[in-house]
């Protein structure tokens, strides 16, 4: 089966431009990708996808027809999403290339927490799935949002079931020492604990340290890799990690 990667991450994070330009970078390594736009309310695309939700669901039409408001339609679209599983797999199955690249809707909590989305990763194919979820630099360069977004991260991970890569996204917008900061508190949960301290942060230390220790000892998230759509940063680290999940450790026959 040809494998499928989510990509995952807070609104804004830089998932579309991520897919646009991951892609892209496969092509030039004569790699061959598709796209897949799960984004019923995605408005522009930076690439264009080969499959597209909003072809059948579009946050337009779901507004109109249920008489709602843009959040609730959000939430309406994202459980309408699995009456299209079977088109979208067919559609998927129907491509010959070596990676199926699937860009999610910016509201996290609608992808990660509704049931209709774990469904709709499970009848898309089971044993083949990875997810690259994305930490937007812009939270992860002070102590206390890299605390939340990592514990957001965590209760995502807990939906599902299967092999993921955790990013920090446009990295070119962090200063070098805003990126060994980063660095320096993946690896070690006492850094970030003391930086917390020492800025007497309002934030429950108690908590937070809970949080980490739990990511730290069950190995969970591990040290970021950092990735930039501007640079091409980190794209070959996200091909290895693939690479290596679903092809073992043998690169792919170039097209
Ligand atoms: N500097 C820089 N900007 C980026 C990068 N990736 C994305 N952006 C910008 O960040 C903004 C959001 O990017 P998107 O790719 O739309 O993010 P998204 O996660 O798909 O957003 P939603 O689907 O709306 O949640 C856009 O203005 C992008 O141009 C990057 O690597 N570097
Ligand atoms: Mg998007």
């Amino acid at each position: 089966m040809i494998p499928r990667v989510y990509f995952v991450g807070t609104a804004g994070s830089g998932k579309s431009t991520l897919v646009s330009s991951f892609k892209e970078w496969l092509e030039n390594m004569s790699y061959d990708a598709i796209t897949v736009n799960l984004d019923p309310g995605a408005e522009f695309l930076p690439y264009t996808p080969d499959i597209d939700i909003r072809e059948n669901i579009s946050l337009e039409s779901v507004m109109q027809n249920y008489n709602l408001g843009p959040n609730g339609a959000q939430i309406v679209a994202a459980d309408l999403m699995v009456q299209e599983v079977e088109r979208i797999k067919e559609l998927i199955d129907s491509y010959d290339s070596d990676y199926t690249l699937i860009d999610t809707p910016g509201q996290l909590e609608l992808f990660a927490f509704r049931g209709s989305s774990t469904q709709l990763v499970t009848a898309l194919g089971e044993e083949s799935n990875a997810l690259i979820y994305l930490f937007d630099s812009v939270l992860m360069k002070n102590p206390e949002s890299y605390v939340s977004s990592k514990f957001l991260a965590m209760s995502v991970m807990t939906r599902f079931y299967i092999p993921f890569l955790g990013i920090v996204s446009k990295s070119d917008l962090l200063e070098p020492v805003e990126r060994q900061n980063i660095e320096r508190w993946d690896r070690n949960k006492n850094e970030i604990l003391e930086d917390l301290r020492a800025k007497s942060a309002k934030l429950n230390l108690q908590l937070s340290e809970a949080i980490l220790g739990g990511s730290e000892s069950l190995n969970i998230l591990g040290e970021s890799v950092f990735t930039s759509s501007e640079s091409d940063d980190g794209m070959e680290n996200i091909y290895s990690f693939l690479q290596s999940l679903f092809y073992g450790s043998d690169d792919l026959e170039k097209r």
